[in-house]
């Protein structure tokens, strides 16, 4: 069992709307503000999705390298940007992510129907963007919406090579209109097809909207990690709306205390991810 939790925040995402959810953070200001609150009670990896003038989600570069600079500034958060962006952005685009500079960038293992989108994830462009972060001294998070997804990691390590740090993490995206169902029953079956993946092969897991409960337990009784923020849920129970990405943090931690696998500090976090020491 793992001693401690990788608690990550994504906090904002690219499709909840601020029109209809004020508390999601949006702005460099608001989003550092969150930053710095969710690494208070918990968090040590942020997952960042930036938003431009009109809250709209963007893949700007110039804006991708002033929000890795405040939050390096700021926090001592590994900063993880999303190459997923919004399903509406072009793959050169979400390449380009990576000349921001990440710690850590998102890295998804396929192609998979989202709500009524389809998020694009060709195998050349997988291929692509793995090569780039290990030649960028990248360390991916591989995003896996389905349990075909991790037959996708096991080839994709076989055919490449391990990332950047040598270590793989996975992130368990459950309960998205179109991928796997965000149960226990799920989350147990890629626990079981983790085994073909590298030995010390780590995962987290984040349940969408209503399933985030169920998942978050479910993964810590696994000996997983766990995600949480308004990217997934800006639900906190029925009918109460989430207040802010720290309330969310805050319950992770709470449970992983419960749990009697407190929270990793940023630094252990870079230790465990195979993410380099901050000097
Ligand atoms: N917004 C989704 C289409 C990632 O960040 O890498 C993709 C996503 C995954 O959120
Ligand atoms: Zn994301």
């Amino acid at each position: 069992m793992t001693a401690a939790t990788l608690i990550t925040v994504a906090p904002t995402g690219a499709e909840v709307e601020k029109a209809a959810v004020p508390a999601l953070p949006v702005t460099l200001d608001e989003l550092v503000a969150t930053a710095k609150e969710c690494e208070s009670v918990g968090a040590s990896v942020v997952h960042v999705h930036i938003r431009d003038d009109e809250a709209r989600p963007t893949l700007d570069l110039g804006r991708l390298r002033d929000t890795v600079a405040a939050l390096r500034e700021s926090t001592d958060l590994i900063v993880q940007l999303s190459s997923g962006g919004a399903v509406t952005d072009p793959e050169a685009n979400r390449l380009a992510v990576l000349d921001a500079a990440p710690e850590m960038a998102s890295c998804t293992m396929g192609t998979v129907n989202f709500g009524d989108d389809v998020f694009m994830n060709r195998w050349e462009f997988i291929v692509d963007l793995h090569t780039r972060m290990q030649e960028r001294a990248v360390v991916p998070e591989y995003e896996i919406f389905d349990l075909g997804q991790l037959t996708t990691l096991e080839r994709l390590l076989n055919s490449h090579g391990l990332p950047y740090g040598g270590h793989v993490h996975v992130d368990l995206v459950m309960g998205v209109p179109g991928g796997m169902p965000g149960t226990p029953a799920a989350l147990v079956a890629c626990v079981a097809a983790l085994r073909d993946l590298p030995e010390g092969t780590t995962f987290s897991a984040t349940g969408i909207g209503r399933t985030t409960l169920p998942v978050m337990l479910a993964s810590l009784a696994a000996g997983g990690h766990l995600r949480v923020g308004m990217e997934d849920t800006v639900t906190y129970a029925k009918g109460q709306p989430v207040e802010s990405n720290a309330q969310l943090v805050a319950r992770a931690a709470a449970f992983a205390r419960l749990a009697q696998r407190p929270p990793l500090t940023p630094g252990e976090a870079r230790a465990m991810l195979g993410v380099p020491a901050r000097t």
